[in-house]
């Protein structure tokens, strides 16, 4: 009686899990995307299911040396984070919202990648409660220059 129990729940459960694997790989219709992370990097692992959830195909690629990573592709090194992605040609680095990487895909300017520098609190996958540091989004380009793409501005905790 209890082993039947275990097996119908379990089944359940296995049923449920399937449909939700169905349901989730349908929504991902968006841009490819490579995410370069450490594996322990849990704040990396939030934005990539923040971008899995707004529809990106997302491959997570662990990497144990995230520098010399940054260095193959070429990120000035006063815009590092803790993650680097590559989606459309492009070198996402950090904590970027997908409004401008959906804007620069669109736009395709002639530029190396995106940078949301160090990890602002309130950026996406650095989120806590309401608060949120004013932060820029940063364009570079191949020679190191960069410059502002996209201002954030701070945000104070509400007060209940
Ligand atoms: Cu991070």
């Amino acid at each position: 009686m209890k082993l039947e129990i275990i097996f119908w729940r379990g089944l359940a459960i296995a049923v449920a899990s399937l449909v939700a694997i169905a349901c989730s790989q349908k929504a991902q219709t968006g841009p490819e995307i490579i995410v370069y992370k450490s594996p322990s990097c849990s704040c990396c692992a939030l934005w990539a299911s923040y971008l899995r959830d707004s529809g990106f195909r997302v491959t997570i690629q662990a990497v144990h040396d995230v520098d010399s990573m940054r260095q193959q592709f070429g990120v000035p090194a006063p815009l590092a984070a803790c993650h680097t992605a590559r989606v459309g040609g492009y070198t996402i680095v950090g904590h970027v919202p997908v409004a401008d990487i959906e804007r620069l895909l669109k736009e395709r300017p002639a530029i190396a990648g995106l940078a949301v520098p160090g990890m602002p609190v309130g950026s996406p996958g650095m989120e806590r409660g309401t608060v949120r540091e004013a932060y820029d989004v940063m364009t570079f380009d191949e020679h190191g220059q960069a410059s502002v793409y996209q201002t954030y501005p701070g945000k104070a905790a509400r007060t209940p």
